[in-house]
């Protein structure tokens, strides 16, 4: 490796938890601390793949189940060689969803194990951090109600976060938990106690979440840049 290569870092969480707001938000921080940073999201509704994504979220057209499982995955595999030339840029990628979405939703559906849906992302670019943003039902009801599109129901949502639940417990993974208005903490030090009735700081802001993923990023940024890629679930 020639230069100091950039930090894969992914941000997952519940329907509404914030994702795409931090994201944002890191993107700038990363980049007033002069690191460089862009963001990228999962699905990306640009390419020929992500259009099919796209109709069948918003419920224009049917897919197969594991057809659609393979198209989101296949969606990830052909930004790979873009994500590997930006962080060998020295350029720090901002994820908003990866393959642990992949893997949640589908596996959320009945008739598909863990392992099978894992499998095609198998090798992927591997996150130097994954970012876990959870949030109650109930304050996340306070953020809206379900828009329009597939599996936005609280019923299914509820299952997702289960099979989340499962996914972090997988210690090959940087998994940090950060529940709004808490410092975040190594998954590892955490007993995991999801329940609908979840205690949630309301005081909880936006910059307060912030602060948390930020000061957490820079440092894996800065742990990283001399480390090799590594590739997920090998
Ligand atoms: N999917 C899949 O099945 N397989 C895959 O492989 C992948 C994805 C990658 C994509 O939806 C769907 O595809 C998704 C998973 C599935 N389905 N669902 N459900 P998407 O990417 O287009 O959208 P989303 O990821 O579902 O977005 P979101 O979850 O609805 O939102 P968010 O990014 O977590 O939150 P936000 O947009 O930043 O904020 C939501 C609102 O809350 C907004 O008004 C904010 O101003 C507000 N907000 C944010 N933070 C705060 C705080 N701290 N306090 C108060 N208000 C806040």
């Amino acid at each position: 490796m020639a230069g100091k290569r950039g930090a894969l870092i992914v941000l997952e969480g519940v329907d509404r938890a914030g994702k795409t707001t931090q994201c944002k938000k890191l993107v700038q921080a990363l980049q007033q601390n002069g690191r460089p940073a862009e963001m990228m999201r999962f699905p990306d509704r640009s390419t020929t793949i992500g259009q099919l994504i796209s109709s069948y979220l918003e419920k224009k057209s049917d897919l197969e189940d594991h057809t659609v499982h393979l198209l989101f995955s296949a969606n990830r595999w052909e930004l790979v060689p873009l994500m590997k030339k930006k962080l060998e840029q020295g350029i720090n990628l901002v994820v908003d969803r990866y393959a642990f979405s992949g893997v949640a939703f589908t596996s959320a559906k009945p008739g598909f194990c863990l392992d099978w849906c894992k499998n095609p992302d198998v090798g992927l670019p591997k996150p130097d951090l994954v970012m876990f943003l959870k949030l109650s039902p109930t304050e996340a009801s306070l953020r809206g109600q379900f828009g329009e599109e597939r599996y936005e129901t609280s019923v299914f949502q509820r299952a997702v976060q289960q099979k989340f639940e499962h996914l972090m417990k997988d210690a090959s993974v940087n998994w940090q938990f950060c529940s709004l208005g808490l410092p975040i903490l190594p998954l590892t030090a955490f007993h995991w106690t999801w329940t609908p009735n979840d205690v949630i700081d309301a005081s909880a802001s936006i910059e307060d979440v912030h602060e948390d993923i930020a000061t957490h990023s820079l440092n894996t940024v800065s742990t990283v840049e001399n480390q090799p890629l590594g590739e997920l679930w090998k």
